[in-house]
């Protein structure tokens, strides 16, 4: 049985998008061949030393290091190791606030660490007075999302930056969503904006990339030294990814959308998908929901479970933050059309809601 893979048409709440025709190809093109062991394959070496080239130009970083990964999970367990591996603490804990990815549960939990979540505030914010208190002595690590998962936020990454120094940890940022779109806003969220040690940067989100293609990036090349455990049988001395066996595909496809697309098709696309979230905010809004301002492109609007039932019924698919909005990610391939039926679809099934049930029906 031939199953086709899930058309792009209606999804309005995935981060992934359909890769850049580029990226697409070089992933097929490398798909077989294997990172994990540059001795064999120095061919997709020597291009992810180009990713993070490249993903270092748009984050900020000045002496890139780092790695491509299977996503932001992995590169959020990995910053949390690198600190973990880094203090000298016996019960470490990592400050997150609550806007903070799940990747990070997982992390704490393989990684035994203790996870203190922080409240954020009226703008889905890290609260910085509430991360002053969480903080402490056993803190290896203070995580700031830049561009959070649920309503596209970004923390103070450099008042963050502040408060982990003062107990002498690390600062990771989030940026696995947001690390694409950033550069084109006045957020302070990167490596020259503040004392940022480690940061999840993910190509396949925004970057439209193949999955799998994450990114972690490090400050300085010696953090990656905590991740690297000896590879006595290759030819290669030590690996400092989670994998093992790595595709190929994740690395040549965020090169190859990379040079498609950094700086200016990033910046159109950005301008595009910006202008899509405020016209669906607005759209929204006019029709009487509470909406959450989009920073980002990223609308949460609180609309009833029922109609967002019935549009998911109606092949929608959209998803709910944890305190139920519905959430649209206006990813590179939501465009106006897509959003002016979904908002068409959403007027018929209000027009039918509102209608009056008399005692015939
Ligand atoms: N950090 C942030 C800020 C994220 O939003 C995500 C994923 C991650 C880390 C983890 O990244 P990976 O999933 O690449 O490991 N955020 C999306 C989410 O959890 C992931 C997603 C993507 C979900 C596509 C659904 C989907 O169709 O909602």
């Amino acid at each position: 049985m031939q199953v086709e893979p899930q058309a792009f048409d209606r999804v309005l709440s995935s981060m992934c998008t359909d890769p850049h025709p580029a990226a697409r190809e070089a992933a097929e093109r490398f798909l077989a061949t294997n990172p994990g062991d540059p001795g064999t394959y120095p061919n997709v070496a020597a291009l992810e030393d180009d990713a993070i080239a490249m993903l270092g130009e748009i984050a900020g970083l000045s002496e890139p290091a780092g790695y491509v990964a299977s996503g932001g999970t992995e590169a959020n367990i990995q910053a949390v190791r690198i600190a973990r591996n880094r203090a000298e603490t016996d019960a470490p804990n990592v400050v997150m606030p609550e806007s903070g990815h799940f990747s990070f549960q997982k992390a704490a939990d393989v990684l035994g660490v203790d996870l203190r979540i922080v409240p954020t505030d009226d703008a889905h914010r890290a609260d910085l007075e509430a991360a002053r208190r969480f903080v402490d002595e056993d803190t290896v690590l203070v995580v700031g999302v830049a561009g959070t998962t649920e309503y596209g936020r970004v923390d103070p990454v450099p008042e963050l930056g502040e408060i982990a120094r003062s107990v002498d940890a690390m600062l990771h940022v989030d940026a696995a969503w947001g690390g694409f779109v950033l550069p084109f806003t006045d957020h302070e969220w990167n490596f020259s904006h503040a004392p940022v040690d480690t940061m999840a940067i993910d190509p396949h989100k925004m970057g439209q990339a193949a999955v799998p293609a994450g990114g972690l990036l490090v400050r300085d090349s010696e953090l990656l030294d905590e991740l690297a455990v000896d590879t006595p049988y290759l030819e290669s001395t030590s690996q400092a990814t989670l994998t093992g066996t790595r595709s190929g595909a994740g690395v040549a496809s965020a090169v190859a959308a990379m040079e498609a697309l950094w700086p200016e098709g990033y910046r159109e696309q950005h301008v595009v998908s910006q202008n899509n979230a405020e016209w669906l905010a607005d759209a929204l809004e006019k029709r009487g929901y509470e909406v959450v301002d989009p920073k980002l492109p990223l609308v949460a609007a609180d609309v009833p479970v029922s109609t967002f039932d019935s549009l998911r019924s109606r092949g929608w698919r959209i998803s709910r933050t944890a305190a139920g909005e519905m959430r649209i990610v206006c990813m590179p391939h939501v465009n106006r059309r897509m959003l002016t039926s979904f908002v068409a679809d959403l007027d018929r099934i209000e027009c039918r809601a509102s209608v009056p049930v008399t005692s015939d029906d």
